[in-house]
């Protein structure tokens, strides 16, 4: 009988001593070692740990202690993002104050993230809602105010009126709030904008540097920006002004034969008095305002619009007089929010065309005629003086002979930063009695968040009710001058922490440039594909930002990305309280341990490929049992000597279980790790042998491996060993002679590895240069019985 496998004394002990001993504090760069900064994304308080979380930090502790274990120095921080509208939501729901609903769920949700024993860097720890962490993100803002990338702009946005405020493009989904399922309001509003859009270009072209990125998450980034090179070009109107509109095709414009503005172009309200079906046109405006710009750009929809009766336009090409349109499927804030239609090449534009009997002009030479568009370059017909031209010369000719001009348009937009919500950053800015903005001097910061609020949403920004914010302001400013009453989007909150953790106690400075200088770029950030686009992007432009403004000194904060996969529940479905398929960790934690939950997770597959893992209740049992026989390895399985077979296979295993950690293949290093206890459990091992293993298994069960190593009468912790590093000269592969038939006549054998595919033996023979002769004509088929023949049928 093994002893028995005490997982809760073992991981509770452990945590205690770990703790005490504070063995991952991190404390000042040593530059004797060479550093490792290992980012994973910072959690939301939600008041307790999901798999999800145990999925994002427990197997990259596997990472982070392999490193450690390498000699490096290794800096592995968590801390939490804990400002936001779901803290502030469910604060109202429980009727708490959410910086008391917030800190309880900090103090529980730590105890949990310690049950999991995690080698995290808690001297650095941080979140975004203590005012040493946001006197910064103040003190930022102030300095993008001062520089311009901080603006008041006014923006079209997505009003929700159950949540009464704006919410982001990203939480619309289908025309409905994704939190309260409201149908959205599109308005405009005047906001606080940071300028993200004069950093498109370097956000895209320098994902070029990042070679490290995978180039699903750098082309994911491209398509988000989504730079467009094209022209603007401008159309007289009967009016006697003119409309500009965005083109990628001025090559087409003498097959324009309409114009189409978004129901929200300003020319639409200024030429009121001109337009003789105004209240079918005022019907349309106010349909268009419900709709979020994903539906109402789908190709699928069906295309509507209104034709603006008493104004024309003029093609600038050809002086022909076009109809004028508004539709939905163009879009205010992109481009120019007027467009050239060109019916003939572009799809949307074609099934406008044919529904309303619009004129199709066709200008590119093509086999498609009729019930098809084609949206390819090509050589141009229909175009006067520049017929026979091809699409890319045209596109510039035509465009400057009619005084068009060649630009860029970007799917981006700047960023709007300003919430009307309580639980968030305060925008550190006053007004003066005539209302000009002036940002709060760094003497003032933190710019503290006011708690005699009545935080329950009316519409009104909470702060706006406070009134010792109005107090502070005139004591400090003077009479009349007032507060800005918005709060901070929390995603500029997680823009800038991972410089944060570099000087988490400094109160001179958010970080200092020796800092800097010691950590960054941050090594390898963990994290999940939904952050590829929205986190992921601010955070690059955070930095650019900064970089700017000469306060980094690098113009990308993160070497690696890796986006891990999603765990399901048990039926294969996406976890969720409704299907009743959520894997509780805590209770996992209780019944198995923090070891077995952690391996089983970095067993469900490669870690750095995007994929989803079903919960496999026999799978992590048959983890537990695992780790119970490398409980019981000790107790009769070691001995002063062991087989040449057990040396060579503990080599061969070191190998693998290194390479593979390094490559995120956690599942394979485990693997391998079980065919070695298979055979040590068989052939017995040496305790040399023994402890080797051991240190090889403490970044995938810390508890375990650190309780056995004890048990070997260490005194010291296995986590300030050595990973072992594999003695080639020991990995000796064994070699079997097989025999080459042709045409089942036996012409020669090959040497190769024992048990080598058939593949391999294959390639073997060809490079045989007598067997090769002999293999003239075509290979037809290939019998292969492994470690004894290959015969080869030729004709
Ligand atoms: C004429 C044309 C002819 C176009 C043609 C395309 C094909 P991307 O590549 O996505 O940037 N467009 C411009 N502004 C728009 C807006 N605010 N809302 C909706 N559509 C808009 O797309 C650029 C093309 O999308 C532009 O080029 C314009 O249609 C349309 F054979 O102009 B094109």
């Amino acid at each position: 009988m093994h002893k028995k496998f005490d997982h809760i004394s073992i991981e509770q002990k452990w945590q205690k001593q770990w703790k005490e001993q504070r063995i991952y504090d991190v404390g000042t760069r040593d530059k004797k070692r060479e550093k490792e900064y290992i980012l994973v994304e910072w959690p939301y308080p939600s008041g307790n740990l999901h798999i999800g979380h145990w999925h994002a930090f427990a197997v990259v502790d596997i990472y982070a202690r392999a490193a450690r274990m390498k000699g490096k120095q290794v800096l592995f921080p968590i801390g939490f993002d804990a400002f936001g509208l779901p803290a502030e939501n469910a604060a109202i729901k429980h009727g708490k104050n959410p910086d008391i609903w917030t800190t309880e769920n900090i103090t529980y949700m730590t105890k949990q993230l310690e049950s999991m024993g995690n080698s995290f860097s808690w001297d650095k720890t941080t979140q975004s809602t203590d005012p040493e962490y946001y006197k910064w993100t103040q003190w930022m803002f102030t300095q993008f105010f001062e520089n311009d990338i901080a603006y008041r702009g006014t923006a079209m946005v997505n009003w929700c009126p159950g949540c009464n405020t704006v919410i982001a493009n990203e939480q619309v989904h289908n025309g409905l709030c994704e939190r309260s399922g409201d149908e959205i309001i599109r308005k405009e509003m005047p906001q606080w904008m940071l300028r993200i859009t004069q950093f498109a270009d370097a956000l895209i072209d320098d994902l070029d540097t990042l070679t490290e990125w995978p180039e699903y998450i750098k082309e994911a980034q491209r398509q988000w920006i989504g730079r467009s090179r094209g022209a603007e070009i401008d159309f007289p109107l009967s009016t006697g002004d003119s409309v500009t509109v965005f083109t990628t095709r001025p090559d087409t414009l003498y097959g324009t034969t309409y114009l189409v503005l978004a129901p929200e172009h300003d020319l639409v309200q200024k030429h009121k008095a001109s337009i003789k079906n105004w209240d079918a046109v005022d019907a349309y405006i106010r349909a268009t305002a419900t709709k979020d710009d994903v539906t109402r750009t789908k190709n699928e929809k069906e295309k509507t619009g209104v034709c603006l009766i008493g104004i024309t336009a003029v093609n600038p090409a050809n002086g022909e007089s076009i109809p004028v349109y508004i539709a939905d499927y163009v879009l205010k804030a992109y481009g120019t929010g007027a467009i050239m239609a060109v019916p003939a090449h572009d799809e949307r534009d074609f099934a406008f065309a044919k529904k309303y009997n619009i004129n199709i002009i066709s200008v590119i030479d093509s086999e498609t005629i009729d019930e098809l568009p084609t949206t390819r370059v090509g050589v141009l017909k229909n175009s006067g003086p520049y017929d026979g031209m091809h699409s890319e010369q045209a596109k510039k000719a035509i465009a400057e002979h009619v005084g068009g001009r060649l630009t860029n348009t970007y799917r981006l937009r700047d960023w709007s930063i300003g919430r009307q919500r309580y639980w968030g950053v305060p925008i550190p800015i006053v007004y003066s009695p005539e209302g000009v903005p002036h940002s709060i001097p760094r003497e003032h910061l933190p710019w503290h968040l006011p708690t005699d609020v009545d935080f329950t949403p009316t519409g009104e920004p909470p702060l706006a009710k406070s009134s010792e914010l109005k107090e502070r302001t005139e004591r400090i400013f003077g009479e009349g001058w007032t507060p800005e009453v918005e709060t901070m989007d929390t995603f500029v909150d997680s823009s800038w922490y991972y410089l944060r953790y570099l000087d988490t106690h400094n109160n001179e400075t958010f970080c200092t440039q020796e800092n800097q200088d010691a950590w960054l770029p941050i090594d390898v950030y963990f994290g999940g594909s939904e952050h590829t686009t929205m986190h992921l992007l601010y955070s690059r432009f955070w930095h650019k930002a900064l970089y700017s403004l000469g306060l980094v000194a690098e113009t990308e904060p993160y070497r690696k990305r890796v986006n891990r996969g999603l765990v399901l529940g048990p039926d294969g479905n996406k976890m969720s309280k409704s299907k009743g398929n959520v894997i509780d960790p805590d209770a996992q934690v209780t019944l198995l341990g923090a070891d077995t939950v952690k391996m089983f997770l970095a067993f469900m597959g490669p870690y750095g490929e995007p994929g989803s893992y079903p919960w496999d209740v026999g799978g992590i049992a048959g983890i537990r049992r695992f780790l119970e026989r490398v409980n019981g390895l000790h107790e009769h399985k070691i001995s002063t000597q062991e087989n040449t077979e057990t040396t060579q296979l503990l080599q061969k295993t070191i190998q693998k279980v290194t390479s593979d950690i390094m490559l995120y293949k956690f599942n394979t290093a485990i693997s391998a790790l079980m065919i070695f206890v298979n055979h040590a459990e068989q052939h017995g091992l040496s305790h040399d042998s023994y402890q080797t293993f051991l240190r090889m298994l403490a970044p995938f069960a810390p508890h375990l491996a650190e309780e056995l190593w004890s048990n070997e009468g260490n005194i010291t912790s296995i986590h300030n060993e050595l990973l072992p590093v594999a003695d080639v000269t020991k990995i000796i592969t064994k070699r079997t002679t097989i025999g080459v038939q042709i045409n089942g006549k036996m012409r020669g054998t090959v040497e190769v590895d024992t048990d080598a595919p058939e593949e391999v033996v294959f390639a073997t023979v060809t490079q045989d240069s007598l067997l090769n002769s002999r293999l003239t004509g075509e290979v037809r088929r290939v019998v292969f019985v492994p470690n004894k023949i290959i015969n080869i049928i030729v004709q």
